[in-house]
């Protein structure tokens, strides 16, 4: 089989979720850039109508949807398993995904941290409305985060799964903002999750520059 390629900027959080469900798999894929701006053009669109990032490749089967991806992922490639065989396991690691899909990446990516850390480093303005629009709904994503994982050292169970992969960058950069801090001291489950995420050698191997 041959390598896998990802395409899409590296700081993009999907693209890292992609490119962790590779790296916790142990597969070594290759990473093509596809800077802020070019995913909107015709030679991205042909990888993703959508204009959204990452797409994927693998022996001449494109696929584009980061769940899908990480699903393809996780089939394609026996070792390590990331997807719970327990029903109740399972069925949680999927909740998470929804809730990163509909409302994490909206409020925690799009409101607060592309505001926050990625406008001002392309040279864009921030939207300060944005971004306090989005903290309700950022404090109830790591409410439910903190709360369906419990006592659990994972997200979704007792093993690194999916959820956790969708999870970390978007935790990660919220914890790199002012408006994070705060939010993310309350759930010291949810924090000391995040620490062991963060050392995981997938993590350490996948880190966009800077990030
Ligand atoms: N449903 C898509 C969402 C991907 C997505 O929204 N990616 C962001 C980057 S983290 C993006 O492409 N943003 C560019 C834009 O909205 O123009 C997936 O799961 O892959």
């Amino acid at each position: 089989m041959g390598r896998p390629i990802v395409y899409g900027p590296a700081g993009s959080s999907y693209v890292w979720s992609a490119r962790l469900a590779l790296a916790e798999k142990g597969v070594a894929h290759d990473l093509v850039e596809v800077p802020f701006g070019a995913h909107r053009e015709a030679e991205h669109l042909a990888r993703h109508p959508f204009g959204r990032v990452p797409a994927f490749e693998h022996d001449g089967f494109a696929l584009y949807e980061t769940q899908a991806i990480m699903r393809y992922v996780d089939e394609a490639f026996p070792a390590a398993p990331l997807q719970p065989i327990d029903l109740h396991q399972f069925s949680r690691m999927n909740q998470i995904i929804g809730i990163v899909d509909a409302y994490a990446w909206r409020a925690i990516g799009a409101g607060i941290v592309f505001n926050r850390l990625i406008a001002p480093s392309l040279g864009l303005k921030t939207d300060e409305a944005a971004i306090a629009k989005a903290i309700p709904q950022a404090e109830l994503c790591l409410k439910e985060f903190a709360r369906i994982a419990g006592d659990d050292e994972f997200l979704a169970g007792d093993r690194v799964s999916l959820a956790d992969l969708m999870v970390i960058p978007l935790v990660h950069y919220l914890g790199k903002t002012s408006e994070g801090a705060g939010p993310l001291a309350e759930h010291p489950k949810l924090q000391a999750w995040a620490r062991r995420m963060q050392e995981r050698q997938s993590f350490q191997v996948t880190k966009p520059p800077g990030a």
